[in-house]
This record gives C-alpha cells, sequence and structure tokens, in this order.
C-alpha cells in the first residue's frame, strides 16, 4: 500500500511537474511576415505573445509606407499583445475598435494610426521609445486612451498635419513622460482634448495647436 501510494505521489510530481512546463515555457517571438487581419466583429486575443515586424513589413525606422504588424477592422478587439522591435507600422484600424493591454516595446514609424473613421479606445497597455509620433490619427474620430503609461517620445497623439476634421480625444487614468513636443498636436481649429486623472512629466508644450481644452484632476510631476 505504502509503495502505491508512493509511485502515484512521484507520479502526480511528474505530471505537476510537465504542466508548469508548458503553463510557464516563454513562446518564442512570432515574426509576422504578412500583416495579421482581424476581421470585423472578432476578437484577436494573443495571450501576450511578442510579435515582431518580418522585413517585408518595415524595419520600424522612421521611413513612411511601412505595413502594419496588426490590421483591425470595424466592430473588432486586439488585446494582450505585445509588439517587439521592429514594429514597422504597428496597428492599423478601420472603424470601432478597440485596443486593450497592448505594449509597445519599441515603437516603430508610429504605434498606432486610425485608418478610417470611428471610435477607438485603447485601454491599458503601454508604448515607449517613439523617435516621433505614438498615435497618429488620419481620420475624424473619437479617440480614447485609458489606463496607459508612454514614455520617451516626440508626441503622445498627433492629428494628421494640415487636417482640419474632427477629432474628439479622451485621456484618461493613463502616465506620460518625457515627450520631446506634446500630448497631442493638432492643426484642427475643431478638434478638442479632455485630460482626466493622469499623470505627466516633461511632456514638451504639452499641448500643440489645440484649441478647446478640458483638464481636470491631473498632476503633473
Ligand atoms: C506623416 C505623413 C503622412 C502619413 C503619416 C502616417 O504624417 O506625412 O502622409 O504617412 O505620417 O500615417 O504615418
Ligand atoms: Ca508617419
Ligand atoms: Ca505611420
Amino acid at each position: 500500500m505504502k509503495k502505491i501510494v508512493s509511485i502515484l505521489f512521484m507520479f502526480s510530481l511528474v505530471m505537476g511537474f510537465s504542466q508548469f512546463q508548458s503553463s510557464t515555457a516563454f513562446a518564442a517571438d512570432k515574426v509576422v511576415h504578412e500583416t495579421i487581419i482581424v476581421p470585423k466583429n472578432t476578437t484577436y486575443d494573443g495571450k501576450g505573445q511578442r510579435f515582431v515586424a518580418g522585413k517585408e513589413l518595415g524595419d520600424g525606422s522612421q521611413s513612411e509606407n511601412q505595413e502594419p504588424v496588426f490590421r483591425v477592422e470595424d466592430g473588432a478587439t486586439l488585446k494582450n499583445v505585445v509588439l517587439g522591435t521592429p514594429a514597422a507600422d504597428g496597428v492599423h484600424t478601420y472603424g470601432n475598435v478597440n485596443i486593450q493591454n497592448v505594449k509597445w516595446e519599441d515603437v516603430g514609424e508610429d504605434a498606432l494610426t486610425v485608418k478610417k473613421e470611428g471610435k477607438v479606445t485603447i485601454d491599458g497597455g503601454s508604448a515607449q521609445k517613439a523617435s516621433d509620433k505614438i498615435f497618429q490619427i488620419n481620420k475624424a474620430s473619437t479617440f480614447t486612451v485609458k489606463n496607459f503609461t508612454a514614455d520617451n517620445g516626440g508626441k503622445f497623439i498627433r492629428q494628421l498635419g494640415g487636417s482640419t476634421f474632427h477629432v474628439d480625444v479622451i485621456i484618461d487614468k493613463c502616465t506620460i513622460t518625457n515627450m520631446k513636443e506634446a500630448i497631442f498636436r493638432t492643426d484642427s481649429k475643431t478638434s478638442t482634448v479632455r485630460m482626466t486623472n493622469t499623470r505627466y512629466s516633461n511632456v514638451g508644450q504639452k499641448w500643440i495647436g489645440v484649441q478647446h481644452i478640458y483638464e481636470n484632476n491631473n498632476t503633473q510631476f
């Protein structure tokens, strides 16, 4: 009896260990050779996997016309993704899109671009090491960023230079540090920003060209 118990005990140890191994093993970085499309109304859960751009997409430099690693379509959600280096042109959004817990370890040409009108909500995650822009808004949108940490960039958010369409930017519960120029820069007289419950430090002029600003309960440090 004693022997059976000890055999069972050893067996359970071995099984437990192999499970432990499979659940904690680090998955290799996924090299993306062709943009991953997140189709309309679907969710792509990266489960914490790190993705890097293959050379087909771009080298993550400041050269324009690089391809995105992810293209997120209307009604879709992208979550739990780490973008490593190079990140090429990051993430492109087409419509109403949710981005949850996405981390850019080394922003490429930019981190995320709004390519089609819509409501884009970024909740959780972080971005760092952007040579210039982190978020690039190329179409009219309601652009919400919350619970996000951004460090080291030129501009946290940039509405396409020279454009006059309307963008509402909402920043809530973020930490934004070390921007060379601004948190939000726009050339549109109608675009707005509403920043609340946010900590920021060394963010340049903070706002450039923004005519409609609401701020509440922010802390500069
Ligand atoms: C720059 C460039 C635009 C566009 C944008 C982007 O603003 O002038 O044409 O490419 O970057 O989306 O990265
Ligand atoms: Ca650009
Ligand atoms: Ca770009």
